[in-house]
């Protein structure tokens, strides 16, 4: 052999291993998919029970995925919830404690002190991008463009109507592509929504990409096109027909959206997660199932929601995972799956050696909430809550007791007592509410006792 050809070999090896390595490196980094639904009831999934509302495509993320029976979100409804999510660390922390409400302020939205998720995973190499309800402030420094989305296709506030608006909405409500207001015909947003998800994966299909995909189905306004409601002429209680109509809707957008990443042969290579943002509340005639009370509260209705995680090849399929796991795991999970370092600070851990079956501790010992005067701490299977209409706080053995239903106070003083001081010790290293919790409108506070007794009569049952 001439050292000449030699030579070229060895260059001509050396190039092929750099190609073969780049493609192992782009492949090491799976797309990041992030699925939100706005104020589903807990037991309002089949693979929790529903036996009213078909839901195959969530389903079929457990079927195909990790189950999280003792998902947990931060806040028990809306904004609090989704800064978690974007920083990895409890809302608390930074005064995000409430709904900036329907016109905030100027300077009211996610503090800009906070790094999000998008911004963190630019980093990593990943195209950023959003589809759906923000939340998170509504001036310019806040727009989820400025804070670390590449495309963005949504709306600013905590909800509007599913249909069409004026070409001249403005604010919170109106649909926009990036900074621009959109005019939208599509007759139903949720479908819009499913539209722009599968646009952005096509369009990144051969790059890492993150999408944040946020519904605000099933929140109200209580909307749905007859295509839907045609689906559920059986339910009696208009306003559960048109919830379902609105879950079916979401279902199939999702359903969409998979069938996109299979075409796109990207399944294997995309970690999705599924979560609500809260629990069901009364007036959208959701269903917790047997978990007391609602959004806005502490009690597991408000903060234990379906939580799964597929990711084809790399996560087990079909199992359930019964440890706490809380949506503040979804931003360390998704750098650690990048090849990113986890920084320092986070409240959220990496869950993948969790769901992976790797290692058999629980990812958290203690979990925590406050909202206002309400709370909740959760240590091993005892919680300690003061929810929405209590005084003082209860205890419950939620693995004997999840519907929370024998204050075990007395029984267990000592118990009460530890969590009661662990509780303390978290709650002095959070701020102040940074906004006040705007005013709820009275339909919406539990206590709408006609929505309780419905809820009763769905006869949905959920497994825990
Ligand atoms: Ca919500």
């Amino acid at each position: 052999m001439s050292r000449a050809f030699s030579g070229r070999l060895a260059a001509g090896l050396v190039g092929l291993l750099a190609t073969l390595g780049a493609g192992l490196a782009a492949q090491a980094k799976p797309n990041i998919l992030v699925i939100v639904g706005d104020d589903m009831g807990y037991a309002d999934i089949g693979v929790h029970g529903c036996r009213d509302i078909p839901t195959p495509h969530i389903d079929s993320l457990a079927r195909h995925g990790v189950r999280c029976t003792n998902g947990y979100v931060s806040g028990p409804y809306c904004s609090p919830t989704r800064a978690g999510l974007m920083t990895g660390r409890y809302q608390q922390r930074y005064g995000h404690e409430f709904n900036p409400g329907p016109s905030p302020a100027p300077d009211v939205g996610l503090p800009l002190s906070e790094k999000t998720m998008p911004q963190y995973l630019r980093e990593a190499g990943y195209v950023t991008g959003m589809v759906g309800k923000w939340h998170l402030g509504q001036e310019r420094p806040f727009h989820p463009v400025s804070r670390g989305f590449q495309e963005f296709y949504g709306f600013l506030g905590g909800a509007r109507s599913y249909f069409p608006l004026n070409a001249g909405a403005t604010g919170n409500t109106a649909m926009l592509r990036g900074f621009d207001t959109l005019p939208e015909t599509e007759p139903y947003t949720t479908d819009a929504f499913a539209r722009e998800a599968s646009a952005f994966i096509e369009r990144h299909a051969k790059e890492p990409w993150f999408l944040y995909l946020c519904f605000n189905a099933v929140h109200t306004p209580m909307h749905a096109t007859d295509k839907y409601l045609a689906r559920f002429s059986q339910i009696e209680d208009p306003t559960r027909r048109t919830y379902a109509a609105m879950m079916s809707a979401m279902d199939d957008a999702i359903g969409a959206v998979l069938k996109t990443l299979d075409e796109q042969k990207l399944t294997e290579n995309t970690l999705i997660f599924f979560i609500s943002d809260n629990g069901g509340p009364p007036v959208n005639a959701s269903s917790n199932g047997h978990l007391r009370g609602y959004k806005a509260q502490t009690w597991e209705g408000g903060i234990r929601v379906p939580f799964l995680v597929q990711w084809k090849g790399t996560l087990p399929a079909g199992r359930t995972y019964d440890h706490p796991v809380i949506q503040l795991d979804i931003l360390p999970t998704s750098l650690a799956a990048a090849g990113a370092s986890v920084p320092a600070g986070l409240d959220g851990v990496n869950l993948l050696p969790h769901l992976e079956g790797k290692v058999t501790v629980p990812p958290h010992e203690t979990l925590y909430w406050r909202f206002g005067p309400q709370m909740a701490i959760r240590h091993g299977n005892y919680k300690l809550v003061k929810g929405a209409g209590v005084d003082q706080p209860q205890l419950f053995d939620l693995a004997a007791d999840p519907g929370e239903t024998k204050d075990l106070t007395a029984d267990k003083p000592e118990v009460a007592r530890d969590l009661a001081a662990r509780y303390e010790a978290w709650n002095k290293t959070l701020v102040e509410p940074r906004w006040n919790a705007p005013q709820q409108k009275a339909k919406n506070q539990p206590g709408a006792k006609n929505k309780a007794k419905n809820q009763a009569k769905q006869g949905a049952k959920a497994k825990s």
